[in-house]
């Protein structure tokens, strides 16, 4: 991988994989994938090879194949695929004598640009330049361009090139056949249809062919077969012309949130005239738009970093290329996966990923968009009452993993291979990790707190927090012996700990939530008489107090042991030590598991992620220093970071307790997770919850910018390699743009909705109003 081939105005934009390799193919199909929140497309290369993944997923369009089987994100028909045939041969690099190759990302553009130059057998030599992108002005139009130049002989050139729906996800075929199509003998049309969910897709493509710029129609065969339909092209190019194709092809579902009252026929009818009407603009017309969008994005988002090493600079941005790409910004039915758009992993399903570890980079930089990700939340309240009622409790239970807004609980049962049984491995998440309610709850709060969205509070966000709360009463459980209520056979955020009680991030996050939604109680029944009505008709919220008042203050909350050690569980701190080093060293995560298998593991003081240091992160101001940096001491070197959410929080937490070069060595490693030089770490798919932890270390980490109970907190603290850094947050409304350098920090605020903002740097409170500069 080559990560400074930018220049000038691209500069740290561009992302480069300069030698083709067919044993790494998924490393570049999924960070170099291209999308809008609408769709998104690994980027596969034309030609297909072996190993190849080639998905396209249209956010929220589910289905279940089979009852035994979760709900899961199809794999649409392809488009993207063509075979070129070049007097005869087909291209293959894995055969081709190449002599030059580089696939690039613009995270710019959002374009993808692959040259290739090779030698044919017949001792002719071409270059194929091939651009694509999906665009983010038209979001359901997909945009390529092949440019074909033979230097050394004339040539004769077949394409084989349409609709394939002959894709599966992992050989789960989710759609029966529709209606094949060709129109006007040039537009082509695949209809298919989710088998379960019955979401209707409409795939249109049409071609467009050029010598030299001038149009021409070359002979054309139309072909179908099962899901499939295409055309195959015969042109003859001299040598030194140029022949240019171009393929726009379009998406459409019944599931589109403009499409809710269409019929089939009529989506058929609509998109078919979009595509025509699109396509007259040509692949650089529909580019020139979608750029236009991409250019607001960096206006608005970019964060400028000084460093000594371009890497970081180039990080954020990737970060922000796909924080933007994964998001379903447009509709609230949906929420981001994940492995956002980008592969089969995790199934399409949205874990706490989103509310702890993305959510912040909306809340602060796209206040709009991440109340539609937490409305989701608030629309899949059907599934986590269903959840709850399954589970003996009340109150709103959210799923572990979810995708449509009734389905409740769908994580799988079965994952990989128990290496002493020979079975597979049970997931107990969908069964016992249960603190996704309170990760919900503290999302809407930090959403609140840094927004001010009163709206957002009445129309969803107290009913939120209120279900919240009834269902984590309706959890506890009453210890005789103690006089205090457990919670009892969880796992908490560390995964190799199964079935523990009392699990400290759960019990203090469900405290949290109780005693957050008793003040918001007074609140409304003070302050907002028809919301408390409202939600107390619905939720019986009475009575819900009560037992909130009975119940919290017995909540047992494990404290520091002499060593100042909070325990993980009840059973953590009793648990075997072993030798970490082989592990802590590993190349490739989850190495443990070639030694041990999860039972096993669970009786060692190993952890998988930042757990404690999670609780650490989130309720700040419970813990002191001393208490803080003891547990880092304590639990960092037992956890193996075997999960892309680990090395975030740790990065922000090592800031926070003053070692930065630490801090910055974890930054580093966050960021080289998906973008870094391994080539198998992204396989099946981008981790979406690191790529938001990248902006968490940045933002929240070195830039220093917190909410704590409410204040702004501004306290940066910028890595030794780092000259300055410039972004912008979003407070109350207002914009402000925070730059940090060696000698301070100046902030301004560029909207002035608020005269004042109050914000608090090492301890003082400071008051904003045009601009604030503080020295060091
Ligand atoms: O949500 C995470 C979890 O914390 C660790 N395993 C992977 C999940 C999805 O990213």
């Amino acid at each position: 991988m080559i990560y400074d081939n930018g220049r000038n105005e691209y500069e740290n934009f561009i992302v480069t994989e300069d030698k083709f390799d067919k044993r790494f193919l998924g490393k570049c199909e999924a960070i170099m994938a291209l999308g809008n929140g609408y769709m998104g497309i690994r980027s596969s290369t034309e030609e297909r090879y072996i190993g190849e993944v080639r998905d396209t997923f249209v956010a929220g369009t589910f289905n279940k194949f089979h009852e035994s089987e979760v709900t899961e994100l199809p794999n649409v028909a392809d488009v993207i695929g063509l075979d070129i045939y070049i007097d005869g041969e087909r291209l293959n690099l894995e055969q081709a004598k190449i002599k030059d190759y580089d696939r690039s990302l613009n995270l710019k553009t959002g374009e993808l640009t692959r040259t290739v130059v090779y030698e044919t057998t017949n001792g002719n030599e071409l270059k194929i330049v091939f651009n694509r992108f999906v665009s983010l002005a038209d979001k359901h139009i997909i945009g390529q361009k092949i440019t074909i130049l033979p230097n050394v002989k004339d040539v004769n050139i077949s394409i084989k090139t349409g609709i394939n729906g002959q894709v599966t996800n992992s050989g789960v075929q989710h759609f029966s056949e529709g209606e094949k199509r060709l129109y006007e003998n040039k537009y082509l049309q695949l209809v298919e249809t989710t088998t379960q969910s019955q979401i209707n897709f409409v795939i249109n493509t049409v071609h467009d062919f050029k010598i030299n710029n001038k149009e021409i129609e070359p002979d054309s065969f139309i072909f179908m077969d099962r899901r499939k339909i295409g055309n195959s092209y015969d042109i003859s190019v001299k040598k030194n012309e140029e022949l240019c194709i171009e393929k726009i092809s379009n998406i459409h579902t019944s599931r589109d949130k403009e499409n809710e009252e269409y019929n089939l026929d009529e989506l058929k009818k609509v998109s078919y005239e979009e595509l025509k009407e699109l396509s007259s603009k040509g692949y650089n017309g529909l580019l020139i738009r979608s750029i236009s969008e991409w250019d607001k994005i960096w206006e608005k988002h970019d964060i400028k970093i000084s460093s000594n090493d371009d890497f970081d600079q180039l990080t954020i941005r990737f970060a922000i290329y796909h924080l933007t790409i994964m998001t379903p910004a447009h509709d609230n039915r949906m929420n981001i996966g994940a492995k956002g758009l980008t592969g089969e992993g995790y199934k399409g399903h949205t874990f706490w990923d989103t509310e702890i570890f993305i959510l912040p980079y909306f809340i602060y930089s796209d206040p709009y968009i991440a109340r539609s990700l937490i409305e989701y939340r608030y629309n899949t309240l059907p599934g986590a009452h269903k959840k709850a009622e399954e589970n003996g409790y009340t109150g709103a239970m959210f799923p572990w993993e979810s995708a449509w807004l009734e389905d409740g609980e769908v994580t799988p049962v079965w994952g990989g291979a128990d290496i002493v049984t020979g079975k597979s491995t049970k997931i107990w998440s969908g069964f016992i990790e249960q603190h996704i309610s309170a990760d919900v709850a503290f999302a809407t709060w930090q959403y609140y707190q840094i927004t001010n969205d009163e709206d957002f509070m009445d129309k969803y966000g107290y009913e939120l927090f209120m279900d919240i709360a009834i269902f984590w009463s309706s959890r506890l459980e009453y210890n005789k012996e103690t006089g205090e209520y457990n919670i009892n056979d969880v796992i908490g955020p560390d995964e190799y700990k199964e079935h523990v009680n009392n699990n400290a991030f759960t019990n203090y996050m469900a405290y949290w939530s109780i005693k957050t939604a008793m003040g918001y109680y007074k609140k409304l029944k003070e302050q907002k008489p028809s919301v408390y009505s409202r939600l107390n008709k619905k939720l019986k919220l009475e009575e819900a107090y009560q037992s909130w008042c009975d119940k919290v203050g017995k909540i047992y909350l494990p404290k520091p042991n002499e060593d100042s050690i909070i325990p993980q569980d009840d059973e953590y701190l009793k648990k075997e030590i072993i030798d970490l080093t082989k592990y802590k060293n590993q190349e490739n995560v989850g190495e443990i598991f070639k030694d041990y298998n999860l039972e096993q593991v669970n009786k060692i003081q190993v952890s998988k992620q930042a757990d404690i240091m999670a609780l650490f992160y989130l309720l700040e101001n419970l813990f002191s220093k001393e208490v803080k940096v003891a547990n880092y001491n304590y639990y960092e070197p037992k956890t193996l970071h075997d999960s892309s959410l680990s090395l975030s929080t740790h990065c922000v937490l090592a800031n926070d307790l003053g070692d930065n070069d630490k801090a910055y060595n974890l930054f580093r490693r966050a960021s080289r997770i998906d973008l870094g030089e391994n080539m198998r770490t992204s396989d099946h798919g981008i981790h979406a919850a690191s790529i938001g932890g990248i902006w968490q270390c940045v933002v929240n980490g070195f830039g220093g910018v917190r909410m704590l109970d409410g204040i702004l907190r501004i306290e940066p603290n910028l890595p030794e390699d780092w000259t300055d850094i410039s972004f912008p947050i979003y407070w109350h409304g207002d914009r402000l743009m925070v730059k940090i350098t060696k000698v301070g920090l100046e902030i301004e605020n560029v909207t002035r909705v608020n005269k004042q903002i109050v914000f608090m740097n090492k301890g003082k409170n400071y008051i904003l109003e045009d601009k604030i500069c503080i020295l060091n």
